[in-house]
């Protein structure tokens, strides 16, 4: 939103800006912990964006037409509880930044989606914000190219401080923006020189413009304390073919006496001395939490800005044949047909029996899916021959151009996840993307994030286990599935055939509480699920595959196990020894079920045995301290995949062995 407002008078931004430095200063005082340094310095900057640029309007803090601002740098949280409440949004109250960082305050230590409207995604683990702001800037486009510039034409205005810079991730994210040339992305560094060990010498020499014009963006320098010289870098930076980098000179801590430009500024509170000292020269009232007479309302009026666009906003789109599409697609809405489409397609599964590995049946399930649903948007980290992500329906999104629907998102694993999270925190878009299972070590933080928003991202992570073969240990799960596991509110699927993989995709779609990561195989497994139902039976988590009537043992498995099993009950029921099968494909649904069912289904005073191609961690909650366990005890190797479970000793004989074993208890 370009300023209509004259350039900023120096003195009223710095005016309006120090409202900023009362709050932050008063708040960490308060909470005798956080972060001032980045509130205090870039509080000028930040009043600028929010006073002349950005488009937004407290009052209807989900229009999904506003710019995204986006605090990479999540410490200086100060800074956006003070902008949100000065430029009056429901909340923060004032109460609310009294209460920083303590128990029950939507201002908590770093900003979390989800507390208070405006807060666009959790910032906190450095670089996170920055990524997320690619997706979001990318899901801007892809919407554009679908819906208009009437209905979708917005910016994401990010701030980032060394630390975000410094971060692996941060070069994934610049990368990959310059590359599609997201013109609509616009960084405000906060080059302050200033980290928590010192000045940023100590460990960085980096001439930062340079690395992001060689990433292809835009760049640009200001004093961030000049109102005017940020006035017209932002203003420079409104009609970019590229996305821009404005480095933003600035005092870390401005105004404190003897902080102020030192790593003294970057964290803790400042003590009363030092906070009456930033009071007295930045001209503030002495008492806590106290703004000078008038700011507040000035603030206020600066945070109507954007309601007539708002309103012209609305007009458009209620005029528009498309406003119901629109809607629609902006909550995801999972068309209806979905459903039945998943059921027929399994149906066909049952009775053609695929003998394949899951992720080319998932392949199948995404052309059925990417068909009905207009909203998913696919990709993968440089492996969609391997991952089967790309279906045939859907184009390549190409730099500057967006009408596709599927990212080529190179060898960048960890800024492929966060720049899903933030397509999927934009909203419009049902992002899945794809890399295999070992790397999720790469992606881990922003995993864990997406978890901790709980937002709809599908993680399609094939090469599930040590049937990945000749590649060897360094591209073998063996503790993954364990350590995914482990990630509050992260759904993790590892379907057993064909069938499952379809239930699974249906399951995933439809979760818009958190990610659902989906673990394939690589090597051809038989469909076990040959009678159709058109009940969704993953979606209990684990369920009897094979029941066998006076059973004394249940075997569970998952995933390309569940087969290993299912031969080994063979072999068992031959020898006159009754075995059913479980096939466990989501412990986090399983645990959700009634205890009536859990217990069904685990078969109370049958012994049990576990098989999983992958580390034992977790099973005993199952199997208990006697069960058996067949699985990984190590790490893998390299040889075809038949050959390492056999040398892993994961075959139907070794179960039939343990299931043996284990009647003798
Ligand atoms: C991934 C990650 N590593 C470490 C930290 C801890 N940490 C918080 S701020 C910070 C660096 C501070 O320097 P800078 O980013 O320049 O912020 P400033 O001090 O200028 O506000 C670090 C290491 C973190 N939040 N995230
Ligand atoms: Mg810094």
């Amino acid at each position: 939103m370009e300023s209509h407002l004259p350039p900023p008078e120096q003195a009223r931004t710095r005016r309006l800006a120090n409202a900023i430095r009362a709050l932050s200063l008063d708040a960490v005082e308060q909470a005798k912990s956080g972060h001032p340094g980045l509130p205090l310095g870039m509080a000028d900057a930040a009043t600028v964006l929010f006073g002349h640029f950005l488009k937004f309007d407290p009052a209807n803090p989900q229009w999904p037409d506003r710019d995204r601002f986006v605090l990479s740098a999540g410490h200086g949280s100060m800074l956006l509880y003070s902008l949100l409440y000065l430029t009056g949004y429901a909340g923060p109250t004032l109460d609310d930044i009294k209460h920083f960082r303590q128990v029950g305050s939507p201002c908590a230590g770093h900003p979390e989606h989800g507390h208070l409207p405006g807060i666009e995604t959790t910032t906190g683990p450095l670089g996170q914000g920055i990524a997320n702001a690619v997706g979001m800037a990318l899901a801007e486009r892809l919407l554009n190219a679908r819906f208009g510039d009437d209905l979708v034409s917005h910016k994401t205005y990010v701030i980032a401080s060394d630390g975000d810079l410094m971060e692996g991730i941060s070069h994934e994210a610049i990368s990959l923006a310059g590359h599609l040339k997201l013109g609509n992305l616009i960084v405000l560094y906060d080059d302050n020189h200033i980290s928590i060990d010192g000045p940023t010498s100590l460990s960085d020499s980096t001439n930062s413009i340079e690395r992001f014009e060689a990433a292809g963006w835009k760049t640009d320098m200001c004093d961030g304390h000049s109102a005017t010289e940020v006035h017209r870098a932002l203003s420079a930076a409104q009609n970019s073919d590229k996305p821009v980098m404005i480095k933003c000179k600035t005092i870390i801590g401005f105004g404190m006496p003897t902080r102020a430009g030192t790593q003294k500024a970057h964290s803790d509170a400042p003590g009363a001395e030092e906070v009456a000292g930033a009071k007295k020269a930045l001209d503030l009232p002495a008492a806590a939490f106290t703004l000078n007479d008038g700011v507040l309302e000035e603030w206020r009026t600066l945070g109507k800005r954007g309601k007539q666009a708002y309103d012209n906003w609305t007009g458009r789109k209620n005029r528009s044949a498309r406003a119901r599409e629109f809607d629609a697609t902006i909550a995801c809405e999972i068309s209806a047909a979905l459903g039945p489409a998943i059921a027929e397609l399994k149906q066909k599964l049952a009775a053609e029996k695929p003998k394949a590995g899951t992720r080319r049946t998932s392949e199948r399930v995404l052309e059925v899916v990417n068909g009905l649903l207009k909203t998913t948007v696919g990709g993968s980290a440089d492996l969609t021959p391997s991952n089967n992500t790309k279906t045939k329906n859907i184009d390549d999104i190409k730099p500057g151009e967006f009408a596709g629907r599927y990212v080529r998102y190179g060898i960048r694993e960890h800024g492929m996840a966060a720049a899903m999270n933030g397509m999927a925190l934009h909203g419009g878009i049902i992002p899945y993307g794809g890399t295999f299972l070992v790397f999720s070590d790469y992606m881990r933080p922003s995993i864990r994030l997406a978890a901790l928003m709980g937002v709809r991202v599908i993680f399609v992570m094939t090469h599930d286990s040590i049937g990945v073969g000749e590649d060897g240990p360094t591209h073998q799960p063996v503790e993954h599935l364990a350590a995914l596991r482990a990630i509050p509110n992260l759904t993790v699927i590892r379907p057993a055939d064909a069938v499952e993989t379809a239930e699974a995709w249906e399951i995933a779609l439809n979760n818009d509480k958190g990610p659902t990561l989906l673990a394939f195989s690589r090597q051809d497994v038989p469909t076990l699920r040959t009678d159709h139902t058109s009940d969704n039976l993953v979606r209990r988590g684990a369920y009897e595959i094979a029941a066998s009537p006076g059973a004394k043992v249940t075997i569970l498995a998952s995933g390309s196990e569940v087969d290993l099993a299912m031969q080994a009950r063979e072999i068992m029921q031959a020898e006159g020894v009754a075995v059913r099968v479980v096939s466990m494909p989501c412990w986090k649904l399983f645990e959700q079920q009634s205890e009536t069912y859990r217990e069904k289904t685990l078969g109370p005073g049958t012994a049990k045995v576990a098989v999983e191609a992958a580390v034992r961690e977790g099973w005993d909650r199952y199997i208990g301290a006697h069960g058996r366990f067949v699985g990984m005890h190590g790490f893998g190797a390299s040889g075809p995949y038949k050959d390492v479970y056999k040398h892993f000793a994961l075959t139907p004989e070794v179960v039939a062995d343990a299931v043996r074993a284990s009647l003798k208890d």
